[in-house]
């Protein structure tokens, strides 16, 4: 790929279904983005070892989130779309950035805080790869001389010990081997929340699924949960955005105003004097027009295993010519095979 556009790097782990926080978070914006940037969108199924379950089918969770990808308008012309563990410099770099990384650091990771509550704390059911996963990241955007990252807010922290550890080493080896890449954050969108509990973000590993809405839900489940999901306990029932006083509302607005693309005050607005109930089924009617129309290019594109492997394999060779130079400038200042 030959180009002086700025570069961006983007995965989703392939650890179930993708929820629609996933897709307002990251994904809605990667059809546009490829219009402005070199785009290297990864399928990180190393980072998902971290959180697998035994009965886990990898190759067939591969497959339904690239399927996802292309759905979403990933254009693999203009792209490059590859699985992470095809690219072994992935897993090189990340070794040589552990070195680089302090163990403080990784302990004040947020998201590992979170994770390690999901097991009670029991530090024996703690795999090392979760509490590492922060530097294969930081090896996944770096290896890409990455400009920008499109995030939710729950990956800020871990940008921010990317910049450190590519600062670290830039100024140990006074070189500027790695660039500094800068997260990309929407004001809206950027946090969805659990419709039962909307002080708590959307995930897909959430035990509870009436809190999740998955991209493959069927359309009476959708309706069912939306139904259910949590409004607000204040008399006046009226639909505006604060966060604070208005979780559950918000919560709607914002999922509402990134499928239909209007501004949350534009719809606001229009909502004016409608009770919840009826707010409640616009927001399902728009969720489920958007599913039907995304899981039927989904399914187009799933029915055809070979096309998905082409896809894979020649994403692959792009992210391995790109990534081994940033290896190599990696390894020279290290003065690896240098005794040749
Ligand atoms: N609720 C969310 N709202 C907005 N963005 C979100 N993202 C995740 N949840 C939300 C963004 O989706 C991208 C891919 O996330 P990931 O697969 O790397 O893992 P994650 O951040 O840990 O997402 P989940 O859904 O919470 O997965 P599990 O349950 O497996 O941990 C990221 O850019 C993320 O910010």
């Amino acid at each position: 790929m030959i180009s002086s556009k700025p570069i961006l790097f983007s995965a989703i782990q392939p650890t179930g279904n993708i929820t629609i926080g996933n897709y307002i978070g990251t994904m809605r914006h990667w059809s546009i983005l490829q219009n402005n940037y070199d785009c290297f969108y990864c399928i990180a199924d190393l980072h998902s070892l971290t959180t697998l379950e035994n009965n886990f089918f990898l190759k067939k969770s591969i497959l339904d989130t690239l399927s996802f990808y292309l759905a979403c308008g990933v254009n693999p012309e203009k792209s490059v779309v590859f699985v992470q563990s095809h690219v072994y410099q992935h897993s090189q770099l990340n070794w040589i950035l552990n070195c680089y990384t302090q163990f403080s650091e990784l302990f004040r990771m947020t998201q590992f805080k979170k994770k390690r509550k999901t097991k009670h704390d029991h530090i024996e059911k703690i795999n090392v790869g979760l509490f590492n996963y922060p530097v294969l990241m930081a090896s996944d955007i770096l290896l890409y001389q990455t400009n920008f990252v499109p995030v939710g807010s729950d990956q800020k922290q871990h940008i921010e010990l990317t910049r450190n550890i590519a600062n670290r080493f830039n100024s140990l080896y006074s070189s500027d081997v790695f660039t500094i890449p800068k997260p990309l954050i929407n004001q809206y969108g950027c946090k969805i929340m659990s419709l039962l509990e909307p002080n708590k973000k959307m995930s897909k590993s959430d035990i509870n699924k009436n809190n999740v809405i998955f991209l493959l839900d069927d359309i009476s489940s959708v309706n069912l949960k939306i139904k259910q999901s949590i409004t607000d306990s204040d008399k006046s029932c009226k639909i505006y955005y604060d966060r604070k006083k208005k979780p559950g509302i918000s919560n709607l607005l914002e999922i509402l105003s990134a499928i239909s693309n209007k501004d949350i005050d534009v719809l606001s607005r229009e909502l004016e004097g409608i009770m919840y109930a009826e707010f409640k089924n616009i927001v399902s009617d728009a969720i489920s027009k958007f599913l039907c129309k995304l899981q039927k290019s989904y399914i187009n594109y799933r029915r055809d295993e070979s096309f998905l492997k082409k896809i894979a394999y020649e994403g692959a060779i792009k992210a391995r010519l790109k990534s081994e130079k940033t290896l190599q400038k990696v390894q020279s200042k290290l003065d690896f095979f240098s005794i040749f």
